[in-house]
């Protein structure tokens, strides 16, 4: 019996990628690394350090940085992104999330989110969807990222919730095992080859509907 869904953020209720993109292109830029957009997706899911280690490692620049050159750039590139952040408005809510939240708010679902980003909370109130989600996991208290199910397993605690009983949304192939090994249901946004692990695949939130889920796990694909 399903009772709860836990959210990723970026890639499902909204496009934040392009804004990480734009704003670590610079960063890389900068110090003179390459870019592309391998290295763009790698970074979905993946906390900020952590992205800022693999693109300086993408362009062999990994020892060049003292730890406190490498939290200024890190700063750097939040100042940038939250600028685009805050460009945001509800007509950037991804196509069916609305409704879908809204049919899962009408069926007594608990929802809570599951974002590496520690700028989760500013993004959802540009969008307008604060008051959906009460139960946010705070990323500075995880001890391992995506793929790792730590997130998850917070996320459905925050709702009171066995992992069984949750659905779990993901965009990333990272995100999807960390939903799995939570031992939640996984639901993958995007490329079905990419995302094979995921227990249902949609290729858009379009797609993300209540009955479509039903009839998928009916059809007994999960
Ligand atoms: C998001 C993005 C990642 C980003 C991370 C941390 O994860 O996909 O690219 O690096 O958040 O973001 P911030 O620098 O804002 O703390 P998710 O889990 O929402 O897909
Ligand atoms: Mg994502």
């Amino acid at each position: 019996q399903l009772k709860g869904a836990v959210f990723d953020l970026d890639g499902v209720i909204t496009d934040t990628a392009r804004f990480h993109s734009q704003a670590w292109k610079q960063i890389a830029d900068k110090v003179g690394d390459g870019w592309d957009e391998e290295l763009a997706d790698a970074l979905k899911g993946i906390d900020r350090m952590a992205s800022l280690d693999l693109i300086l490692k993408h362009g062999g620049k990994q020892h060049d940085f003292t730890p406190a050159e490498k939290t200024a750039l890190a700063t750097e590139k939040n100042t940038r992104y939250l600028q685009l952040v805050d460009t945001l408005t509800p007509a950037d809510i991804l196509p069916g999330i609305q409704d879908f939240l809204d049919a899962l708010r009408a069926g007594g679902y608990k929802l809570a989110l599951a974002s590496a980003s520690k700028n989760a909370p500013r993004v959802l109130k540009n969008l307008g969807l604060t008051d959906y989600f009460p139960h946010i996991v705070d990323p500075a208290t995880l001890t391992h990222g995506k793929p790792d199910p730590e997130i998850f397993v917070k996320a459905a605690e925050s709702i009171d919730l066995a992992p069984e009983a949750c659905i779990g949304i993901e965009d990333a192939a990272a995100g999807v095992q960390g939903i799995n090994a939570a031992g939640e249901l996984s639901i993958g946004i995007g490329d079905a080859e990419e995302l094979h692990e995921a227990c249902i695949v949609f290729p858009s939130t379009a797609e993300l509907t209540l009955p479509n889920i039903k009839a998928a796990m009916e059809k007994g694909d999960v």
